[in-house]
């Protein structure tokens, strides 16, 4: 019986023979730091909160003060997060000289580029790019300090048009950055290994890049500890967090 840290011999050998890598992230890759994922039972953002209220335009126009109250919160969480093992890893195993890794992530956070990773694009966008809801200019201010989730805070307002401040993420309904997700399917399906962390596979169009690269036989490596719908395309699944998985996987 193999422990979740030791690495299937079969990974370990796609994983020293690629030279053209795409590691796709989701919100476990951020478990271990302390950020709360979306769908985990008990500890899901989702448990305590209803994304049709809080992810999406409509919630916006309904309340932006309670939107911006929940993201001035989950800012706050991520600011005092600190990137653990596996981040590090993933960003060594980037520098290598004779690697391409590329890094495309669901997540909102910036745990890998703290982590010294250059990441080829955020699909979901970034929590901490504030721009105006009106005209989409950057906006000059952050999120206030937020300790514990408060129903509401008033957004700041922008400088050019007076409209409200928004989180600079992707809420359902609406589109992903532009060439954000064709540069995430180029990458994967140029990629010799693409290796799936910490997603449950169930938002689109991200959850497809997967499928989309295994059908160009691109070998697909999950690391998750419960199963999830990657793990049906994946070649190879293995059991394990990010924090116990990528240090091996990178060594
Ligand atoms: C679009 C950002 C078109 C904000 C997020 C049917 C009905 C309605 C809509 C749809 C539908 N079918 C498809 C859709 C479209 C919709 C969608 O997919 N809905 C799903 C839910 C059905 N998608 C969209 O709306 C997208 N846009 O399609 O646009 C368009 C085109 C042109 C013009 C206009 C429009 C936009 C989707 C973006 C949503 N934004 N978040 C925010 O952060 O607040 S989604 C949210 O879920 C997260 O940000 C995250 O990025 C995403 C995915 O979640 P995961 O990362 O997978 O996290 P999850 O909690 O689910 O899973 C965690 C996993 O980690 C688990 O498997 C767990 O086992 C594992 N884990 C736990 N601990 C560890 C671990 N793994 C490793 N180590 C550990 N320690
Ligand atoms: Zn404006």
């Amino acid at each position: 019986m193999s422990t979740p840290e030791q690495i299937p011999t079969e990974v370990l050998e796609l994983a020293r023979s690629a030279r053209h890598v795409t590691v796709l992230t989701g919100a476990g890759m951020s478990a271990e730091s302390g950020v709360p994922t979306f769908r985990d039972a008990q500890t899901g953002l989702w448990e305590r909160f209803d994304p049709t209220e809080l992810a999406t335009p409509e919630a916006w126009e309904n309340d932006p003060a309670q939107c911006w109250a929940w993201y001035a919160w989950r800012a706050s969480l991520v600011r005092g997060a600190e990137p653990h093992p596996g981040h590090r890893a993933i960003a060594r195993w980037q520098a290598l000289p004779e690697i391409d890794l590329r890094i495309s992530t669901q997540n909102v956070d910036d745990l890998h580029e703290r982590a010294g990773a250059t990441v080829l694009a955020h699909v979901h966008g970034d929590l901490f790019a504030l721009r105006c809801a009106d005209c989409g200019a950057p906006a000059g201010v952050g999120y206030p300090p937020v300790r514990e989730p408060v129903a509401r805070l008033d957004p700041p307002v922008c400088q050019q048009c007076g409209g409200l401040i928004r989180p600079g993420v992707v809420w359902f309904g609406e589109a992903l950055p532009e060439g954000a997700f064709q540069d995430s399917v180029e990458a994967a399906q140029e990629a010799d290994l693409v290796v799936v962390v910490g997603t449950s596979g169930l938002v689109y169009p991200a959850a497809g890049i997967p499928d989309l690269a295994a059908a160009r036989g691109v070998p697909v490596i999950e690391i998750n500890p419960q199963p999830s719908e990657v793990s049906a395309s994946a070649d190879h699944v293995w059991r394990a967090t990010a924090g116990q998985a990528l240090p091996a996987l990178a060594a």
